[in-house]
């Protein structure tokens, strides 16, 4: 059910937990069509405002500062950057210093809709998949606090998601993400191994240049 704060209908999540999804860590959500059209484009164009103040950076992978294929931004009070340092969260953008951009109003109400938690979002990190990119299999592990859950939005091309258990070696099933579908991992979920096999070229017009963005809204610092 959707609070009156959100405009959006959004339907009930397709699948939650071990129903649908056995293999998986619990609390786990999928909303196929979460923001329809017309709310993808208005997403979308708060997404290329944020980009403008807060361009897109390519993040280097720690002690190695190999490059990331897959280039990054951010918004809301903290965001995630990655160099020869490490990976971290911090109020400015890497490379101009600039405060990060606000959370714009739909991926509040999102957090309110989906998430469960009473708290806000810390931050939304904002990854730009062009053609031929991926990422590998990964734990999210750089928040304070794995209390609150992680919410992502596709926007664009499809991509084949991957996702396991809480050990890199679990088995792993994978699914296709497509424009507008929401997710979020809760509970043991927020720790389960994930990662972008490929994004399939040409999937979706919603982005002129091609390519896909993922939104992920997390909390950052512990309560
Ligand atoms: C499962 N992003 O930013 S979104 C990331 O499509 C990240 O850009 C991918 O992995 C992307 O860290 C996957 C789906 C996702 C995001 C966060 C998760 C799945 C997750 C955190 C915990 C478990
Ligand atoms: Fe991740």
């Amino acid at each position: 059910m959707s609070p009156p704060s959100d405009p959006l209908s959004p339907q009930e999540s397709l699948f939650q937990d071990s129903a649908a999804a056995p293999d998986l860590p619990e609390g786990f959500a999928y909303y196929p069509g979460y923001f329809d059209d017309k709310a993808q484009h208005m997403l979308l164009d708060e997404i290329r405002q944020i980009i403008a103040q807060a361009p897109l950076f390519t993040p280097l992978m720690p002690k190695t500062g190999q490059p990331f294929s897959v280039r990054m931004s951010n918004c809301g009070p903290l965001g995630w950057v990655s160099d020869r340092a490490g990976y971290r969260y911090q109020p400015q953008h890497p490379e101009n210093g600039s405060p990060w951009p606000p959370m714009p109003d739909p991926l509040t109400a999102l957090w309110e809709n989906v998430s469960g938690f009473s708290w806000l979002a810390e931050a939304c990190l904002i990854n730009y998949y062009a053609d031929g990119t991926r990422m590998g299999l990964h734990q999210d592990r750089d928040e304070d606090t794995f209390d609150a859950p992680v919410v992502s939005v596709s926007l664009g091309d499809e991509a084949v998601f991957r996702i396991g258990g809480l050990k890199r070696k679990d088995p792993t099933r994978s699914m296709r993400l497509k424009s507008g579908d929401v997710l979020v991992f809760g509970g043991p979920a927020r720790l389960a191994f994930h990662g972008i096999d490929r994004v399939i070229k040409g999937s979706s017009a919603l982005l002129k240049q091609g390519g896909r963005l993922n939104l992920t809204l997390r909390r950052v610092t512990a309560l």
